[in-house]
């Protein structure tokens, strides 16, 4: 599978060729690992913080995250609450929190690094959010 470093100039053409090919693969291979709204690709499930205090609840109705954008600190948890009648989860596009779906209860995930985390519910490509985690 992995392609030899060398550099004779053979190495180097089929290289090109490989690269030809890749590109025409590329564009779904891309989509497929960035796991965007995509049936069927959900990353694996990360547990919920339960214990963790949450400085922000986010409600999961039917079919929108509120609010939709959040800051925190680091070090901060958020709680999703879902209130159905429909099943919702959250998918980070990183896949650092991951949900099951469910139609009530709750998901907690606490953020350790700073960053912009854009998630998204894996049935409802509408359902869009996005943590903001700052410095303290
Ligand atoms: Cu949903």
């Amino acid at each position: 599978m992995h392609q030899h470093a060398g550099s004779s100039p053979v190495v180097l053409s089929r290289r090109r060729v490989f690269r030809g090919l890749f590109g025409l693969l590329g564009t779904g291979a891309a989509v497929a690992l960035a796991g965007c709204g995509i049936p069927g690709k959900k990353p694996d499930l990360v547990p919920s913080q339960d214990d963790a205090k949450a400085a922000l609840t986010i409600r999961a109705f039917d079919n929108a995250y509120e609010p939709k954008n959040a800051t925190i600190n680091v070090g901060q948890a958020v709680r999703w609450v879902f209130e159905g009648p429909a099943e919702h989860d959250v998918v980070a596009g990183d896949g650092s929190f991951v949900s099951e779906l469910m139609v009530k209860g709750s998901y907690t995930h606490r953020f350790e690094t700073e960053g912009d985390f854009p998630y998204d519910c894996s049935i409802h490509p509408e359902m869009v959010g996005m943590i903001r985690v700052i410095p303290n």
